[in-house]
C-alpha cells in the first residue's frame, strides 16, 4: 500500500471529523418491514428499465437488521463520525404525522450504537427518498402524475417536510450535534426533473411527464425554500430547548470542478458559470438569500423568486457549508449562442457550456473510473475548496462525500475486488489535495469517505461499487474490508493528534 506518514504539515485539528457516509435507501432495505412506508426510489426502482438490471433497494445491504456489523466496520477503521441519512417514510409512513414507532426505535438503536463506540452521528433528513405517499396525495395528469404526483413541485411538500425535520430534531436531537437538511439538491432536482434519470423520472419527452425547461427550476425553488424554513425550525426549538438540542445545521451540495478548456475570457467565464450553476444555484440563497446573477439573466422568467421574507429566511441559513466532490471537468465556451440548438430551454443549455475530459492538448483529466462520469481529478478538489472558500467567505466546511469506484470491479474475484489500489491512489490524492487547500487557508473540519460500504448506486443498481469495504451479493451480503479501508484507517491515525471531538450520552430510554 505504500507508506502512510502524517501530511506533516497537514494541519488537521485535533476535533477534525473523520468519518464515512451512507445514505437510507442505498444500504437500509427492509423495505416493506416494521411498518415502513413506500418511497418514490421504491416505486422508480421497480419500473422495468430504471436502473441497471432493474435492482431496487428492497434488500440492499440489509443493514436494518445488520446495522450492528456494519458499525463495527467504521469502528474498527477508526472514524470518529459516522453520516448517515433518516428514511422519511420509515419514521412517516404517510409522509406526515403520526410517526412510527418502529421506524423511530430502529434509529434511536443506531444512533446509540454509534455513541457506544465514541462514533458521532451526522445526519440527513434527505437522501432522495421522498414519501409516496405525499406525492399521491397531489396525483395530476400524465402517466408520471399518477404514479408520483409532483413531488418537489408542489410548494406544500416543504411544510411536510418542515413537520418531518422537526420530529427528527425532536425524537434525535439530543444525540445529534450536526444535521443536514438536503443531499444533492442539484443531482435529485437535475436527474429526477431535468433527465428522468433519478425517481421520479420527469423530463421533456419522458413517458412520465415533465417540463425540462421549467420544472428543475420549480423542484430546486421548493427544496430551497424547505430548507430556509427547516432551519428556522431547528434554531427556534433550539432556542426554547438549548440544553436538548445545541447542534449544527446545514445543506449538502455537490460540484464537480470547472478547469477553464483555454486561459481565453470566453473559457474562463465558461468555467465559472459551470460552478455558479451547480453550486451557486443552491448555495447563493443559503449564504446571500438570492440566486446568482448568472442564473437570473440565461433563465428569466422561468426562474422562481423568492418573496423577501423567504430570501431573508434562507440568508444565513447554515452553520458550515457540506460538500460532496468527486471530479473535474474542462469548461469551455461553446460556439454556438444559447440556448443549445433543437434542445428547447433546460439548464443544460441555460448553463452554456460545454465540458470535456481531455485537455487542448489531448490530454485526459484524469484516469477513469468505473463510472464514466468520474475522472481522478486530486488537483481540482484544492482547487474546488478554495472557490467555496473564496465564494462564501471562508466557511467551516465539511467534505460530506468524496470516494471513486474502481474500474471492472463489479466484474473482478473477491481477492482482486478487495485489493483496490486505484481507490487507495484516489484517497491518497484527494487527502493530500484538501490538505493543501487547508494550508491556503481553507477551514475544513471534516472529511467523509463515500462510502463504508458497497451498496445500491441509484441508477446503476449494484453494476457500481463506492465502498471501502466489500459486499457479496451473491453470498449472504457478507462484508469484507477492501485494502482503502485499511489504507483510510492508517491515515486517520498518523493524521490524529489526538480525538477531542465532543461526544454525546446514548440516550437508551429514547423512543
Ligand atoms: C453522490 O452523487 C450521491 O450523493 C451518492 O448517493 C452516490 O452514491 C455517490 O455520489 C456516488 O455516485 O450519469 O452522467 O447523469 C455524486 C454526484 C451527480 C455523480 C450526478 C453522478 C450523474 C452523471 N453525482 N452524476 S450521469
Amino acid at each position: 500500500l505504500g507508506n502512510v506518514s502524517a501530511d506533516s504539515s497537514a494541519p488537521y485539528p485535533s476535533d477534525f471529523a473523520w468519518g464515512a457516509a451512507t445514505a437510507a435507501y442505498q444500504v437500509e432495505g427492509a423495505y416493506n418491514t416494521d411498518g415502513r412506508g413506500m418511497s418514490i426510489w421504491d416505486t422508480f426502482s421497480h419500473i422495468p428499465g430504471k436502473t441497471a438490471n432493474g435492482d431496487t433497494g428492497d434488500v440492499a445491504d440489509d443493514s436494518y437488521h445488520r446495522y450492528e456489523e456494519d458499525i463495527k466496520l467504521a469502528v474498527e477503521m477508526g472514524i470518529t463520525h459516522y453520516r448517515m441519512s433518516i428514511s422519511w417514510p420509515r419514521i412517516m409512513p404517510n409522509g406526515k404525522l403520526p410517526l412510527n414507532p418502529k421506524g423511530v426505535a430502529f434509529y434511536n438503536d443506531v444512533i446509540n450504537t454509534l455513541l457506544a463506540h465514541n462514533i458521532e452521528p451526522f445526519v440527513t433528513l434527505y437522501h432522495w427518498d421522498l414519501p409516496q405517499a405525499l406525492a399521491n396525495d397531489s396525483a395530476g395528469q400524465s402517466e408520471g402524475d399518477k404514479l408520483f404526483g409532483k413531488g418537489w413541485l408542489e410548494a406544500s411538500v416543504a411544510d411536510d417536510f418542515v413537520t418531518y425535520a422537526e420530529a427528527c430534531f425532536l425524537q434525535f436531537g439530543d444525540r445529534v450535534s450536526n444535521w443536514l437538511t438536503f443531499n444533492e439538491p442539484l443531482t435529485f432536482v437535475n436527474l429526477g426533473y431535468g433527465s428522468g434519470t433519478h425517481a421520479p423520472g420527469r423530463c421533456s419527452g419522458c413517458s412520465l411527464g415533465g417540463d425540462s425547461a421549467t420544472e428543475p427550476y420549480i423542484a430546486a425553488h421548493n427544496v430551497l425554500r424547505a430548507h430556509g424554513k427547516a432551519v428556522a425550525r431547528y434554531r427556534q426549538l433550539k432556542a426554547m430547548a438549548p440544553s436538548m438540542l445545541d447542534g449544527k445545521i446545514g445543506i449538502t451540495l455537490n460540484c464537480d470542478w470547472g478547469e477553464p478548456f483555454t486561459s481565453s475570457k470566453d473559457d474562463e467565464e465558461a468555467a465559472t458559470r459551470f460552478l455558479e450553476f451547480q453550486l451557486a444555484w443552491y448555495a447563493d440563497p443559503v449564504f446571500f438569500g438570492a440566486y446568482p446573477a448568472s442564473m437570473v439573466a440565461a433563465v428569466g422568467d422561468r426562474l422562481p423568486k423568492f418573496t423577501a421574507e423567504e430570501a431573508a429566511q434562507l440568508k444565513g441559513s447554515w452553520d458550515f457549508f457540506g460538500l460532496n466532490h468527486y471530479t473535474s471537468k474542462y469548461v469551455k465556451k461553446p460556439d454556438y449562442p444559447a440556448p443549445l440548438p433543437g434542445m428547447g430551454n433546460s439548464w443544460y443549455a441555460d448553463a452554456h457550456t460545454t465540458q470535456t475530459d481531455t485537455s487542448i492538448d489531448g490530454i485526459l483529466i484524469g484516469p477513469l473510473g468505473d463510472s464514466s462520469w468520474l475522472h481522478v481529478v486530486p488537483w481540482g478538489f484544492r482547487k474546488m475548496l478554495n472557490w467555496v472558500a473564496e465564494r462564501y467567505g471562508n466557511p467551516g466546511i465539511y467534505v460530506t462525500e468524496n470516494g471513486c469506484d474502481v474500474p471492472n470491479e463489479s466484474k473482478m474475484s473477491l481477492a482482486e475486488a478487495l485489493d483496490d489500489k486505484f481507490r487507495v491512489d484516489f484517497y491518497r490524492g484527494y487527502l493530500s489535495n484538501m490538505a493543501e487547500a487547508m494550508k491556503d487557508g481553507v477551514k475544513v473540519k471534516g472529511y467523509f469517505a463515500w462510502s463504508l460500504l458497497d451498496n445500491f448506486e441509484w441508477a446503476d443498481g449494484y453494476s457500481k461499487r463506492f465502498g471501502l469495504h466489500y459486499v457479496d451479493y451473491s453470498d449472504n451480503l457478507k462484508r469484507y474490508k477492501k485494502s482503502s479501508a485499511k489504507w483510510y484507517h492508517d491515515y486517520i491515525r498518523a493524521n490524529s493528534p489526538g480525538k477531542s471531538h465532543k461526544l454525546r450520552m446514548a440516550n437508551p430510554n429514547a423512543g
